[in-house]
């Protein structure tokens, strides 16, 4: 082999433009002699270069990080008394995609960093696509969707130096004190999964479910790990994640290669729709959940993920989960962070990945017959012909003409206001916090609690937003909050958490 010769493995004519003839090179471009200056017209260099420059879409703005699989949800159970819903009728097999995530960190970031878990679900069910968008954690940080955006910046990075600051976010944790309930779960053992494959997830909202005779009644989704639940304790989390940044993405790629394939059973809890007129507390908001003692746990059915995305990019990056996919028998409620999602997600897909993002395959539903008013857009697909393009008309094409009251409405009144939720006898912010900590912890788990809490705190957080903190934690917990306050005082001397938004616990 000559100098100038490079080893030419496979075919060398097998490669095609993106118009589909044979490409010329893809090793050499178009000169003037071997030495001389480059050809504008060498189309297929230009070609190259112009989609290479061209190959991303706007990652997720948050969530950017995760991978997912296909699957199917068999009903085993019947929860027809509740719901009309085709995906729920005993003995239905429903395939779908799962996507899981982390929320904070962009798309390069470690999967094993602290943070709660997306887990997100796509039911290609028969009366359309139903989508459950929820996390790893039953409840959120807080109540109104207008302060969501603040919330995440202050997770993110600063505006000069571009750094992540422990100091913004226990500065807006400590001015929302809705969040500890949240953030209880997110510095407790749960905040680091050990495996995608070993977490619960959660619908977190209260959403309608309606039967056939049109009653109504509330409820919430929980998905039940049959792995169990394992967590990763912080020193080894933080190692993981300078080593393999992917080591969910790649645990669950390969537990489906290798046929391992993971499970969750549905269970849900219902509340009659009259309960929550007169419940203790308000049954809507995002950040408490109902004793299981009230409304205990009903099984419904089993997810199993057996199918591993044969592209990464066109299945799980332009997937678009959306609150919006719902199907008769599920419907909304008046938790504001649920409608406000039901706007959010639809926006922030046609701006991520184009108007015409639901006819991606991924996106696609599965219905046949479908016939939508929505025509034409950017990278339209769908052909349509020369089918009515308004209705009603005179074709016999199909329209909607519903009209009384919404099948999943629910009654309301009032003026408009801009208020927080009407307080009941048991709203408040710390109640379920404090539970957790005495009594879903145990010690051992309260220890760690502690040192990740320090941990955190330690890391560059300033003075008086570690003296609102010590006030959060005392609300929560007046003994936690003590051990959190002497862990820090204690290690003041000690040199800064290595890395500050990461706490240095010694799980
Ligand atoms: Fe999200 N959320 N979110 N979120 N969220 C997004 O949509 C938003 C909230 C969740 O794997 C975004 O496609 C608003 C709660 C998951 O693709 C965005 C509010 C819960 C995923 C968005 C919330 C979630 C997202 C960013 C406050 C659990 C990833 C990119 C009202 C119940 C889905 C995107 C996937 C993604 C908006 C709060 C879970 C920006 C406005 C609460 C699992 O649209």
């Amino acid at each position: 082999m000559t100098a100038t010769q490079e080893p030419s493995t496979g075919s060398t004519t097998g490669s095609t433009t993106g118009t589909g003839a044979p490409a010329p090179s893809d090793r050499q471009s178009l000169t003037i002699g071997p030495d001389g200056p480059m050809l504008l017209h060498d189309h297929h260099f230009v070609e190259q270069m112009a989609h290479f420059n061209r190959e991303r879409v706007p990652e997720r703005n948050v969530h950017a990080k995760g991978s997912g699989a296909f699957g199917t949800f068999e009903v085993t159970g019947d929860i027809t008394a509740y719901t009309k819903a085709a995906v729920f009728q005993p003995g239905t097999r429903t395939e779908m995609l799962a996507r899981f995530s982390t929320v904070a960190g962009e798309m390069g970031s470690p999967d094993t960093w602290r943070d709660p878990r997306g887990f997100a679900l796509k039911f290609y069910t028969s009366e359309g696509n139903w989508d459950l968008v929820g996390n790893n954690t039953p409840v959120f940080f807080v109540r109104d969707a207008m302060k969501f955006p603040h919330f995440i910046r202050s997770q993110k990075r600063r505006g000069a130096s571009g750094l992540r600051d422990n100091d913004m976010q226990w500065d807006f944790w400590t001015l929302n004190p809705e969040s500890a309930h949240q953030v209880t779960w997110l510095m407790g053992d749960r905040g680091i999964p050990a495996s995608w494959r070993k977490m619960n997830g959660y619908g977190s909202h209260t959403y309608m479910l309606y039967n056939e005779a049109g009653e109504k009644f509330w409820v919430k989704f929980h998905f039940i790990s049959q792995q169990g639940v394992e967590c990763l304790p912080g020193p080894e989390a933080n190692r993981i994640a300078g080593e393999d940044a992917d080591f969910h993405r790649r645990d669950l790629f390969e537990a489906i290669e290798a046929g391992d394939f993971p499970a969750w059973t549905l269970k849900v809890q219902v509340m009659p729709y009259e309960d929550a007129k007169t419940y203790r507390f308000n049954p809507f908001d995002l950040t408490k959940v109902w004793p299981h003692a009230d409304y205990p746990l009903i099984e419904v059915g089993t997810m199993t993920l057996d199918k591993n995305p044969e592209n990464h990019f066109a299945q799980i990056e332009q997937a678009a989960f959306e609150p919006s996919a719902i199907v008769p028998g599920i419907g909304f409620s008046p938790d504001k962070m649920l409608l406000g999602r039901v706007f959010a997600y639809s926006d922030t897909h046609r701006y991520r990945i184009g108007p015409n993002y639901q006819q991606l395959p991924v996106n696609r539903h599965r219905v046949e017959g479908a016939f939508t008013y929505q025509f034409d857009g950017p990278m339209a697909y769908d052909h349509t012909g020369d089918r009515s393009r308004y209705a009603p008309n005179s074709y016999g094409d199909p329209f909607s003409d519903l009209t009384g009251p919404a099948e999943d409405g629910w009654e309301t009144d009032g003026d408009m206001v801009r208020e927080a939720y009407t307080l009941r006898a048991e709203d408040d912010d710390w109640g379920q916090a404090g539970a957790m900590v005495r009594e879903v912890f145990d010690d051992d788990a309260r220890d760690r609690f502690v040192e990740t809490v320090a941990g955190h705190l330690l890391g560059g957080v300033s003075d008086p937003v570690l003296e609102r903190a010590f006030e959060y934690w005392r609300h929560v917990d007046a003994e936690i909050g003590k051990r959190i306050e002497e862990a820090v005082h204690a290690g003041k001397g000690a040199p800064a958490a290595p890395h500050p938004t990461e706490p240095t616990t010694t799980v």
